[in-house]
């Protein structure tokens, strides 16, 4: 549990501590899980390796670093489907996903926690904010991320500054809500988009990205960018996934500096006859922004 919530400063006024799980999916991560699992703060209750088969010995490795870490290997293939087992078998109150790569630091996972115990169901980690940032980012990869972040502040009516960001918590209580469907790296934007959808409460807290320690990226920009459009196109329209209830007038976001949310406000949701054409413009402006990028 996290230490504020030892201290009694659990916002919520919930009269238990609340306890904390911690998801990392992993794929062939050996030689960087240790570092992650060494960062890991004390206070985290349950940490929760999902390998993707690994080939490189990152089971034995979690295994040898964290004997109670509980394994979970992961039923079909992807990011996406990893995260969503890892958030299937956590017990905690809370659930943080974190990747193994050494791309994002366990010393952050405070900040995650305090903004859901302060009353967030979902906090993301930006790395455009102020005390934000990344060591990690191509110029292909960062043009791909403005025009999706743009696209899915137009498509839901947010102000989000980061879209494409895997280091995130949750509120367990509230995961069945958003009805998740992604196996591959749309997760991060499917659990986004359906906590707007859902009228959730979302907090984004700066982060710092370093490059990843060892190995290479499993991510590849045009097929997971393509991959991105389709679902931020398919949950505001709910056309080809399972359909979750029509959204409201007005959505709840909150922004937010180190140590604070920020101002709240209200979004307007657009009607699904604008969203249709942000859809194709998201799309179009991914598509030049790759072009102009030189793929
Ligand atoms: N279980 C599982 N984990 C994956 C899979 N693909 C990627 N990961 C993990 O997801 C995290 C992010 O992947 P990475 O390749 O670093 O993508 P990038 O950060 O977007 O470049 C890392 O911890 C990977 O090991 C997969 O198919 N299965
Ligand atoms: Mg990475």
């Amino acid at each position: 549990m996290h230490p504020s919530a030892v201290d009694g400063a659990d916002a919520g006024g919930r009269r238990h501590p609340e306890t904390v799980s911690v998801v990392i999916p992993t794929k062939n991560e050996a030689a960087n899980l240790p570092w992650v699992l060494e960062r890991m703060p004390d206070w985290v209750d349950e940490i929760l390796v999902v390998d993707g088969r690994s080939t490189d010995g990152t089971v034995e490795v979690a295994r040898a670093c964290r004997p109670n870490a509980v394994i979970v290997l992961e039923r079909r293939p992807g990011k996406g489907a990893a995260v969503r087992a890892g958030f299937a078998a956590a017990t905690g109150d809370i659930v943080v996903m974190i990747d193994a790569d050494g791309s994002m630091d366990p010393v952050e996972i405070g900040r995650y926690v305090a903004a859901i115990q302060r009353g967030a169901d979902l906090a993301k980690g930006s790395r455009r904010m102020a005390g934000g940032g990344s060591a990690d980012i191509t110029a292909l990869r960062d043009v791909g991320n403005r025009a999706l972040l743009l696209g899915a502040n137009l498509l839901l009516g947010t102000r989000f500054s980061e879209l494409c960001y895997g280091f995130m918590a949750v509120r367990r209580s509230a995961v069945a809500d958003l009805h998740l469907v992604s196996d591959g790296f749309e997760i991060e934007t499917e659990i986004v988009a359906r906590a707007v959808r859902a009228r959730q409460v979302i907090a984004e807290v700066p982060s710092f990205e370093y490059p990843r320690r060892a190995g290479e990226s499993n991510l590849s920009v045009v097929r997971d960018g393509l991959r991105i459009v389709r679902t931020l196109f398919q949950v505001r329209t709910g056309i080809g996934r399972p359909a979750l209830e029509p959204a409201a007038d007005t959505v709840a976001v909150r922004g937010g500096r180190p140590g604070e949310f920020g101002g709240e406000f209200g979004v307007r949701t657009r009607s699904a006859a604008v969203a249709a054409i942000a859809g194709v413009a998201v799309a179009a402006g991914f598509a030049l922004a790759l072009l102009s990028a030189g793929t």
